[in-house]
């Protein structure tokens, strides 16, 4: 059995199934982990939560903010935007169950085997894997209660407040735990977060670093694989943290990773939404052709 890790697809599916004809992906003995951001802004959202839907049994998916902004826009919580695929989702005649399978998805996802934690944006420096995983469990938890999915998603939206407090209750406390995993990239060593920045790790503001630098970073000695921060183009100086996300979406890659060897291999989008032939495994570090960027 492989286990193979891919980083945010936002609705491209060729280049999905590039990788796993890639590798010779077999769902009835592999494993598939997702870093979230299934859908939107690419062209196939629809058909791409379809299909991880019909494969089901060999996921592991955690969730990012473009999943629970279409959980949100289907409870009219949150409009749609300029630029979202999501109205195919929430028109299709299958939406419910597809809808209902993403809410039994988790933030935060470890394999104790391996020592590995899947999220999607990251784990705040002052929470080891242990308090995450408790953490995340209490988003999860409302995700999946009738009673308490629509309050939680009612107050989901916000950047306040900017840091942990364990004596938060309510929406605001799940809120603060959702950012933390799902729209992270630049926070202090105690957790503040800085949810403006978007660019690479080297433009945190004064005081702020990337969350995985940080020295005092308590889930160090454990494998963290994450996506959502498409500016650092799959690169990480530390060498137990796995960034995925290298923009398919935005003309980019897609980037699958085998858990257990660290090989890496990448498919690319191409403009008329075809895929390059399978590439080499080292294939990211290859420029790409000429006349493709
Ligand atoms: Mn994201």
């Amino acid at each position: 059995m492989a286990v193979y890790a891919v980083g945010d697809l936002q609705g491209c599916l060729e280049p999905l199934k590039c990788l796993l004809q890639n590798v010779a992906f077999d769902p009835a003995n592999d494993r598939l982990w997702l870093v979230g951001d299934l859908v939107n802004r690419g062209p196939s959202s629809l058909e791409t939560l379809r299909y991880l839907y019909s494969i089901r049994e060999a996921l592991v998916c955690v969730l990012g903010n473009h999943d629970l902004h279409l959980l949100a826009a289907a409870s009219n919580v949150e409009r749609l935007k300029r630029g979202d695929t999501l109205r195919e989702i929430l028109d299709a005649p299958d939406s419910a169950q597809l809808l209902h399978w993403l809410r039994q998805q988790k933030l935060v996802h470890y394999d104790e085997h391996r020592n590995t934690v899947l999220v999607h944006a990251g784990i705040p420096p002052q929470w080891s894997v242990r308090k995450a995983l408790r953490y995340a469990g209490e988003v999860e938890a409302a995700l999946r209660d009738d009673n308490l999915y629509q309050p939680f998603l009612d107050g989901m939206y916000g950047n306040e407040p900017n840091k942990w407090d364990k004596d938060l209750h309510g929406v605001t406390r799940l809120r603060v735990i959702t950012n933390y995993f799902t729209r992270m990239r630049f926070c202090t060593s105690d957790g503040k977060l800085d949810l403006k920045g978007k660019e690479g790790a080297d433009t945190a503001p004064p005081g702020y670093a990337p969350w995985f630098s940080h020295k005092e970073r308590k889930s160090r000695g454990s494998k963290i694989i994450f996506g959502h921060w498409a500016a650092l183009e799959g690169r990480c100086d530390e060498p137990d943290v796995f960034a995925l996300d290298t923009g398919c979406v935005w003309g980019g890659a897609m980037t699958l990773l085998d858990v257990d060897s660290g090989m890496r291999r990448t498919c690319k989008c191409t403009d008329q939404g075809n895929v390059q032939p399978p590439l080499p495994s080292n294939a990211a570090d290859f420029p790409p052709p000429p006349g493709k960027r």
